[in-house]
């Protein structure tokens, strides 16, 4: 509408800019308009603008999408950017853009294509609104290098796992019936998207490589490239998960050995083919040593040696290896309490810091254990001063309602990459993520929604958004998601639909903690699938996930005054601030302390009261959140309604089922009644 029939300019090299005239022509024909393409004059002629002069105005120019070497006109924009770099603003690399109004005309500048594709996308989230009075230069660069999407596919069909592990959306957008897909038109569709979260990378198979997957990076290594060629016009590279064993599976050697000769002319070799046939592919990821997975700790060596080779093999392509520091002991004795799950990341892998290469890449899932609804930060992302690291986050929702339940993650993420382990005047998660990257699980597949819950789109938006610029605020981002999804101004109440949005999403996070596992506890969960509550589920499990309630209290003593000593992992104030029982924070009070139920929390409240209270609550919020989502049936697509409406139903039958089973379990744990006498069974 803004545009009307007035000019667009695109001017860039190569395919970059070709992805945008292409988004272009999309947009148009969206909203019923057409474009129609006029090259600038070739063979020694300048293009007109040029020739006219000084400004964009005489060819009525609405949008000008240009890198900077390639705007044919010195226009107020340039100035203003020019002016801008003389403050020492500095570059804008190869994402970053600036936006400008000068007049009646929208400007955005970059140094490279990709810088005007994620412009592109910041004027479509603008909307109307890039097209208003004058604005000041915005200049956006993204605050970590690599933002990638993990995703968890396997090509053939799990027998325990299913085809995507942890996937909750269907099927494997990429795979199907052993093979890749003949339709792939999702993935294409897929790199669109990504590219507009802001998301530049992808890793295309689970981390747990199985026999047929490993093949990916040799004989079937024509799969990876097909969608390294649909996905390269968004500025999306393909990383692979490897198998660290490959060199015997795959090559035949008799070891995997990292010191071994044999082994490293084999990692050097299979990596020069791969250069060869997809000349951008990004990197490894490697899960070592645990859960099964193969590493080096089978030859003695160390992991450092482990990623090392595989690095050397990369560095002459510039690619990297993500390392993953999931590794930790699944087969432990539960009756020792010696060992402790939570401390395995750091100590495996902070004496290793310094001894990784360069293009060595510590990926750390976001807490010591895995995934939880709320864990604290972990210790090993402040404890590797001389290593890259990228942080791990997981959208497809494992512990967090498994996209049946609403739960906005945005929030959650937002505090943690916010978090700084060493003072609020250090630096913060995301700080130290950005020269390493910062990496998310996909909730993705092939389900008509994306995402199996329609609402959990948001959870993969808010993640790119929140990688390119950490310090955004998770509800703006859920309002952008909002606005770009559901374009509430096309419906007759879009205050009603945008408020009802919010009012489901915003705390949805904090209302799913509340049912279930309380105050950092986490894992009481049931085995194997993890849908659903099972408070004693793993408690006598080789999987090192316990929270230790007895007929007095509950919680895991970490300290290490009389604990595992966990807490001596974390930096000061950290450290003293988790040790402390008056100073831990409440919700992460059971994770570090092993507490009496009547024990007084900073909120006033006894844990036992608190756990009562909270599941009591939780599943009132979720009744809400039911009852408002009624009132906007007429205001979104009808299918859309339904999907959620029939997904909220679940989440109110498992959240009483979570308040029925927590509650019970402590009450008859402890014998302490209610003090508000509600009904516990
Ligand atoms: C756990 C999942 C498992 C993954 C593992 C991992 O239950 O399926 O393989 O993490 O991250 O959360 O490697």
């Amino acid at each position: 509408r803004a545009i009307g029939s007035r000019r667009i300019l695109v001017s860039g090299p190569g395919t970059g800019a070709e992805t945008v005239l292409r988004e272009i022509e999309r947009a148009c024909a969206r909203y019923g308009g057409s474009v129609r393409r006029q090259s600038p004059p070739s063979g020694g002629e300048r293009p007109a603008a040029d020739r006219a002069g000084a400004d964009t105005a005489p060819y009525d120019l609405a949008l000008v999408l240009a890198t900077e070497q390639a705007l044919p006109v010195e226009t107020a924009a340039r100035a203003d950017l020019r002016r801008h770099r003389g403050e020492g603003t500095g570059t804008l690399g190869e994402e970053g853009f600036a936006l400008v109004r000068h007049g009646d005309v929208t400007t955005v500048l970059a140094d490279q294509p990709g810088g005007l594709r994620y412009g592109l996308f910041h004027v479509v989230r603008l909307g109307e609104s890039a097209f208003g009075p004058a604005r000041q230069i915005e200049v956006h660069r993204p605050a970590t290098r690599l933002r990638i999407a993990n995703h968890w596919d396997n090509i053939d069909v799990h027998p325990v796992m299913g085809q995507v592990e942890r996937g909750y959306a269907g099927g494997s957008i990429f795979w199907r019936d052993g093979a890749l897909r003949r339709d792939l038109s999702r993935v294409g569709d897929y790199a669109r998207l990504l590219a507009a979260c802001g998301i530049n990378a992808i890793t295309v198979n689970n981390v747990n490589v199985h026999v047929t997957e490993a093949h990916l990076l040799t004989t079937r290594l024509g799969d990876v490239a097909a969608i390294a060629d649909l996905v390269r016009p968004y500025g999306i590279r393909v990383h692979l998960s490897v198998n660290f064993a490959s060199p015997v599976a795959l090559g035949g050697l008799a070891t995997a050995d990292p010191l071994e000769q044999d082994v490293r002319a084999w990692w050097t070799e299979t990596t020069r083919r791969v250069y060869e046939t997809i000349p951008d592919f990004g990197g490894y990821v490697v899960k070592a040593d645990s859960e099964g997975q193969p590493g080096p700790f089978a030859y003695g060596r160390s992991h450092a040696d482990g990623a090392n080779v595989l690095a050397d093999a990369l560095a002459p392509f510039g690619g990297v290896v993500h390392w993953r520091a999931f590794v930790y002991n699944h087969r432990q004795d539960w009756r020792d309490r010696s060992t402790d799950r939570a401390r395995a990341a750091y100590d495996h892998f902070a004496p290793l810091d310094g001894q990784f290469r360069d293009n060595v890449i510590l990926q750390v899932k976001h807490g010591p254990l895995d995934f939880q609804t709320r864990e604290p930060v972990s210790p090993v992302i402040a404890a590797m001063p001389a290593t890259r690291l990228a942080v791990e986050f997981q959208a497809t929702q494992e512990y967090t309602g498994q996209q049946r339940h609403v739960c906005y993650l945005g929030p959650w993420w937002s505090e943690l990459l916010r978090f700084a382990p060493w003072g609020a005047n250090g630096d913060t998660v995301a700080d130290v993520a950005a020269n390493g990257g910062l990496v998310v699980v996909s909730n993705v597949g092939d389900d008509p929604f994306w995402t199996g819950h329609p609402l959990a789109q948001a959870n993969l938006y808010a993640f790119g958004r929140l990688a390119w610029a950490p310090e955004l605020d998770p509800a703006a981002v859920l309002d952008e998601w909002i606005d770009l999804t559901f374009v509430p101004s096309a419906t007759s109440d879009p205050d009603l639909l945008r408020r009802t949005l919010h009012e489901v999403m915003d705390d949805s996070w904090r209302t799913y903690e509340r049912y279930t596992a309380p105050l950092g506890v986490g894992f009481m969960v049931r085995p194997g699938n993890h849908y659903g509550p099972d408070v004693d589920g793993y408690e006598y499990t080789p999987w090192g996930t316990y929270h230790f309630a007895d007929r007095d209290g509950v919680g895991v003593d970490r300290t290490r005054s009389s604990g595992t000593g966990f807490t001596g992992q974390y930096p000061s104030p950290w450290s003293d601030r988790y040790e402390s029982l008056q100073d831990c924070p409440d919700e992460l009070l059971l994770f570090f302390h092993h507490v009496p139920y009547g024990h007084v929390l900073r909120s006033g409240t006894t844990v036992i009261q608190h756990i009562y209270d909270t599941h009591f609550a939780g599943v009132e919020q979720v009744a809400e959140t039911r009852r408002r989502w009624e009132r906007v049936a007429g205001l979104v697509d009808p299918a859309v309604h339904a999907r959620v409406t029939e997904r909220l139903n679940e989440q109110l039958r498992s959240a009483q089922e979570w308040r029925d089973q927590v509650n019970t379990y402590f009450y008859r744990k402890s014998g302490v009644p209610d003090a508000h006498g509600r009904r516990i069974h």
